[in-house]
């Protein structure tokens, strides 16, 4: 027993070492129970974006003018095109979250646009300059990396990739839009990536994860806040299904979005950590769709109270999205759904700010706790039903002003979509091995510790 339990210790002490060597070397076994990074609103303290000046109210409606401006945007620069080109840009999103990556070795810190509605990951990449220590703290040199690579081309990475092609030394050169106009241009590169993991009952030390196929952008142009963007779609680019090719923690993540009220941040979770097991947890598959990026599912009806106001005739695809604010849905679900929301809300109509929403309400004589708004419930397919409470369906986009955060889709902005102030204080979980979607009831702000 003796020898037996000195060999555990061994084992342990082995397991340890090791397990601290992991911090910063590559490696594709690390945090087989899976990681947490923060998921910061772009709006938040937390975000090096947050502006002082705008109320709690005031950034909600500066997001919604962003779904709004996104639409407009698009109506402006549409060329036409087959339904996959429809699909594929999905007008209303705008980058809402932020997560935090450490690129390369050394790694190098950097803020990175987290995006549910692309695949590919890039960084804004140094080139050519040769850094002296005083702009050593500015951005990411790949020159300046031990662990930096090239993908080759012709090759599958490149392939999948629509707009890429090989240049004259067989690098794969890319050009990657955004539905909003926005784009970036590079290298299609390899690099070790690094994740801080700092959820609750989370392993606490960072990941790393080597060759992560990454864009080393030379050029972007448009709306792009950060040092770059994190796809987190469904295709075979995105980190999620590269972090399930390389590693052992599948292709699944989750996340949990404390409402903007909140001053405290939000949590993207890899790996077991994605597994959204809360009670009441409700699963419904994804669907098949021209683009593999988006998460989409069927949309089967809509309830108020315990009351069916809406059944989609064939069931209405419907995308689950973090970087859109606000829920689009059919106008033959919308009209019926606010008809029933307006039987039971006895407060004075209000006029929308800029008529950017449909349904506003005067809520100057008191706050939304004085307020009885019935819970919407959305039944998407296999019976998952979701119910959404007043502070999911309604907002306070000015003093005294309720508006519903459910609009109509149009000519300009076609698809569902599921928006992120549906999604507060739900756990939803997105599974590319077992292709489903899971949403559970959660208090979002208790989810992440930083400490
Ligand atoms: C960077 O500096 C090294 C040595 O100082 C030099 O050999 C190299 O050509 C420089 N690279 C560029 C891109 O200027
Ligand atoms: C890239 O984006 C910029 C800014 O939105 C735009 O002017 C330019 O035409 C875009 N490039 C391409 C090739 O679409
Ligand atoms: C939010 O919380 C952070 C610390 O958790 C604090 O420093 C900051 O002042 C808070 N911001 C607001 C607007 O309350
Ligand atoms: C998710 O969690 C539940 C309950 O904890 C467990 O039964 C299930 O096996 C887990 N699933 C995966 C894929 O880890
Ligand atoms: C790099 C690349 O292939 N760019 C192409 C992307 O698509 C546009 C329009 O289809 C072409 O004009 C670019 O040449």
């Amino acid at each position: 027993m003796g020898a037996a339990m000195a060999s555990v210790l061994v084992l342990l002490a082995v397991v340890l070492i090791a397990g601290q060597l992991c911090d910063c070397a590559a490696s594709s076994g690390a945090g087989a129970g899976g990681f947490s990074v923060e998921f910061i609103h772009r709006d938040s303290a937390r975000s090096p974006f947050h502006d002082t000046a705008l109320t709690a109210h005031g950034s909600v409606l500066a997001a919604v003018r962003r779904s709004t401006a996104r639409a407009v945007a698009l109506a402006a620069g549409s060329s036409g095109g087959g339904a996959d080109d429809v699909v594929s840009k999905v007008v209303s999103r705008s980058f809402e979250y932020l997560m935090a990556v450490n690129v390369g070795t050394p790694p190098r810190a950097m803020l990175a646009i987290a995006d549910t509605g692309s695949d590919l990951v890039w960084v804004k990449c140094k080139s050519g300059s040769n850094v002296t220590s005083a702009a050593a703290g500015d951005g990411y040199d790949p020159s300046r990396s031990s662990t930096y690579g090239r993908v080759s081309c012709p090759s599958d990475a490149c392939e999948a990739l629509s707009n890429a092609s090989c240049d004259d030394e067989s690098n794969c050169q890319y050009f990657y839009a955004y539905g909003d106009g926005s784009n970036t241009t590079g290298l299609l590169s390899t690099e070790t990536f690094t994740f801080d993991d700092g959820g609750a009952g989370a392993g606490k030390s960072p990941v790393g994860v080597a060759s992560v196929k990454f864009g080393c952008s030379a050029t972007t142009a448009g709306t792009f806040l950060a040092d770059g963007l994190v796809g987190l779609g469904g295709g075979v680019v995105s980190l999620v299904t590269q972090l399930g090719d390389a590693t052992s923690l599948g292709r699944r993540f989750s996340y949990c979005l404390v409402p903007y009220s909140v001053n405290s941040s939000s949590v993207l979770n890899f790996g077991a950590l994605a597994n959204v097991s809360e009670p009441g947890a409700v699963t419904t598959p994804l669907v098949a769709s021209a683009v593999d990026t988006y998460y989409t599912v069927a949309l089967e009806s809509v309830k108020v109270g315990g009351k069916t106001v809406a059944t989609s005739s064939q069931s209405s695809r419907i995308i689950v999205d973090s970087g859109t604010t606000l829920t689009f849905l059919d106008p033959a679900l919308l009209a019926p759904l606010e008809a029933e929301l307006s039987r039971h809300i006895t407060l004075p109509r209000a006029q929308s700010p800029d008529e950017l929403l449909q349904l506003c309400y005067d809520v100057r004589s008191g706050g939304l706790a004085d307020v009885t708004i019935p819970d919407v419930t959305l039944e998407f397919g296999g019976g998952a039903a979701v119910k959404l409470g007043p502070e999911n369906t309604f907002v306070i986009v000015q003093e005294g002003k309720l508006c519903l955060t459910v609009v109509a889709t149009t000519e300009q902005q076609p698809v569902s979509i599921l928006g992120n102030l549906a999604q507060q204080n739900l756990h939803v979980g997105y599974d590319l091995d077992a292709r489903t979607v899971t949403f559970a009831t959660a208090d979002c702000a208790a989810a992440y510790s930083s400490s």
